[in-house]
């Protein structure tokens, strides 16, 4: 490094220099990290190193993107929504003859599969191939959901800007998020103007689609959100979760009429397409069928089918509702498919062409996107699930995709991963012991939870009433009993209700009602004065939706810097001893680093890290935790 040092001096070069040189140029012995933003990267990954991979590092395939060029004048779905209104593309859809698809690669799929860890650069290096080969897709489900919070959370990167990227690289595909009706993109309801806000805002950052949900099924839920998204002139997709079995006729509480009611109540409602959320993979092909089929009589606006594979029917279910007219189907390009994911895109194609809902997608065009999230993958191999085939299990538990690859780290974490199989089992004890509901974020969560709660503290159905007086809830079970996620179709049952209340009063209005509006510019001065920025509304917003978890997030950046543009291979797993990589600091400035050297533990705890950053040799010192 100190050789390199030299030579790479102008004045060495030059042969400017004789025998004092190296005396009368102390800076050569400064190796210490030359700029604040290559300290932060640095420090990043001497951290990531010492404390975490220890060096050790597995190959990862380069992922192949596509090289090609836009077609000057690019239409799709989005021009006719810009074009002609929601009026004009829900036309549109119906009158297709070809089954419409969406691919959700970009959210459900990598929620579903790796706990929502895809990172924005990942999507950003493939989106412009998506656009161009997938340019007969109905839209890009991209945004929403989990994906919100994971982003801040565990990915420091931001969520709006991942969302601004994609648009400005698919100008020709409608871009579409889930939104979790008064909850939003979090875990409890927010205050009216909130809701309203982050429509507004998404919309402006580029969302066409919102497919708005309400965790118990409830319209009270969803109506103020439907309203904002006509009001922007988007297409709103009130939505029906799906639960229980229309072909069981021992089931009676979501039956076929449930569910055409629910839909007539939604078409009132002012939604514009009809979707039907099947988060746990619950809807059989035959079902489906039935479902598809009822509705068609019963409703005019379009339909868009969303299911999971975690039972391994995912496909026939799919063409199952083709057959039976639905308009629009959600799947995940292959290689980010099956499984606790949605169904296969790409499969889905092959089976209908030549066929009356032919989708006139180019099979070997989506190949090469498919090919290049197989690449993409094993990056992220550590936050996969062990589920190696499709489970019929899922059909007695109803655990969403979603949290069903989420569940069993939930578990580890307390300590009870050997007790897996009775969590699960305990899950369905909970949700016949609140009265079979809804299960869908948040009211999935909370079923898992209290699942965990009643392992953890032995206790069952049974015997809670009489031993769980005196144990404090989990918050989100304390929240739901409440009333504060809505009010669950039959009620709650009283008994569990007390227990967990202890005499506090439960609410049985809409909780916007009794939630003050957020004040944004208090927000704003805030975050301004304590992080010296000048904060958008799109960060008041997520301060207002994730306070603490957005000003972590600030921290971070402060920190370590926005290490958005770094590859994924070396944000999750660093770099090996000898290893090189290149690392865009800011938009077109890119550094080449090399590992060199991880020291021995000095007698204070630390180990030196020596690097070559553009040929030059640093130095750094991380405390090693172990
Ligand atoms: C979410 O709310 O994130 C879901 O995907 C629910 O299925
Ligand atoms: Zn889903």
């Amino acid at each position: 490094g100190f050789l390199i040092n030299v030579l790479n001096r102008e004045e060495f070069k030059n042969g400017i220099c004789d025998t004092h040189f190296i005396a009368d140029n102390p800076s050569l012995f400064d190796i210490s990290p030359k700029t604040d933003k290559e300290l932060k990267v640095l420090r990043f990954l001497g951290e990531k190193v010492v404390n975490e991979t220890k060096g050790i590092k597995k190959d990862f395939d380069v992922p192949v993107i596509p090289k090609l060029d836009r077609p000057p004048f690019q239409r799709g779905t989005k021009q006719i929504l810009d074009e002609q209104g929601p009026e004009g593309l829900i036309k549109w859809i119906k009158s297709q003859d070809k089954l419409l698809l969406t691919d959700t690669t970009m959210r459900d799929a990598h929620q579903s599969l790796m706990a929502t860890r895809v990172r924005t650069r990942d999507m950003i290096r493939i989106s412009k191939a998506v656009s161009v080969l997938g340019e007969d897709l109905f839209s890009l489900e991209m945004w929403g959901g989990a994906t919100f919070d994971v982003a801040y959370r565990f990915l420091n990167e931001s969520p709006w800007e991942r969302l601004e990227k994609i648009r400005k690289r698919v100008p020709n595909v409608l871009l579409q998020m889930l939104l979790r009706g008064s909850n939003a993109v979090g875990y409890k309801n927010y205050p009216d103007n909130v809701v309203k806000e982050f429509i507004k805002q998404a919309s402006i950052s580029g969302i066409d689609v919102f497919r708005i949900f309400d965790s118990l099924n409830s319209l009270d839920g969803m109506r103020l959100a439907i309203d904002e998204v006509v009001q922007q002139g988007k297409i709103a997709e009130g939505t029906i979760c799906y639960t229980g079995d229309i072909l069981d006729e021992k089931r009676d509480k979501y039956t076929l009429k449930y569910y055409v009611d629910m839909a007539k109540e939604l078409e009132k409602a002012g939604a514009h397409i009809l979707a039907i959320k099947d988060m746990s993979a619950l809807l059989k092909p035959y079902a489906a069928e039935k479902l598809i089929k009822a509705l068609k009589n019963e409703i005019s606006i379009p339909i868009h089918l969303h299911t999971h594979d975690t039972s391994g029917n995912g496909v026939a279910t799919v063409l199952m509702a083709a057959e039976a007219g639905v308009d629009i189907a959600d799947t995940a390009f292959n290689s980010m498919s099956g499984l606790t994911s949605q169904p296969a895109l790409n499969s889905v194609v092959a089976a209908l062409e030549n066929t009356s809902r032919d989708t006139k997608i180019d099979l070997e065009k989506i190949e090469e996107i498919s090919k290049y999230w197989e690449a993409v993958r094993p990056v992220y191999g550590k936050f996969e699930s062990d589920l190696k085939s499709g489970t019929t299990e899922v059909y007695k538990y109803e655990i969403p995709g979603g949290q069903y690859s989420n569940l069993k780290p939930q578990v580890e974490s307390f300590g009870l991963g050997h007790r897996f199989k009775e969590v699960k089992e305990m899950y369905k004890s909970v949700n016949d012991m609140v009265g079979d509901i809804v299960k869908v974020t948040p009211s999935s969560k909370m079923v898992g939870d209290f699942a965990i709660f009643m392992v953890q503290n032995d206790l069952t159905p049974e015997t809670i009433v009489a031993k769980g007086k005196d144990l404090t809830y989990p918050d989100s079970v304390v929240t739901y009993f409440k009333g504060m996620m809505g009010q669950p179709m039959g009620g709650f049952p009283e008994d569990i209700q007390e227990l967990v209340l202890k005499g506090e009063k439960p609410i049985d209005v809409r909780p916007g009602l009794l939630l003050e509006d957020e004040d944004f510019g208090k927000i704003i001065s805030y975050l301004k004065e304590k992080y010296s920025i000048e904060p958008t509304m799109k960060d008041a917003l997520s301060y207002a939706l994730y306070p603490k978890v957005f000003e972590d997030y600030l921290k971070y950046i402060g920190e370590y810097g926005d290490l958005s543009r770094m590859g994924s291979d070396i944000f999750f797993h660093g770099l090996s001893e000898g290893e090189t990589c290149e690392v865009e600091i800011a938009e077109g400035k890119t550094i080449i680093i090399k590992l060199l050297e991880i020291g021995k533990l000095d007698g204070e705890g630390n180990r030196a890290l020596a690097f070559e950053v553009n040929g030059n040799r640093r130095e750094i010192k991380i405390h090693d935790k172990d």
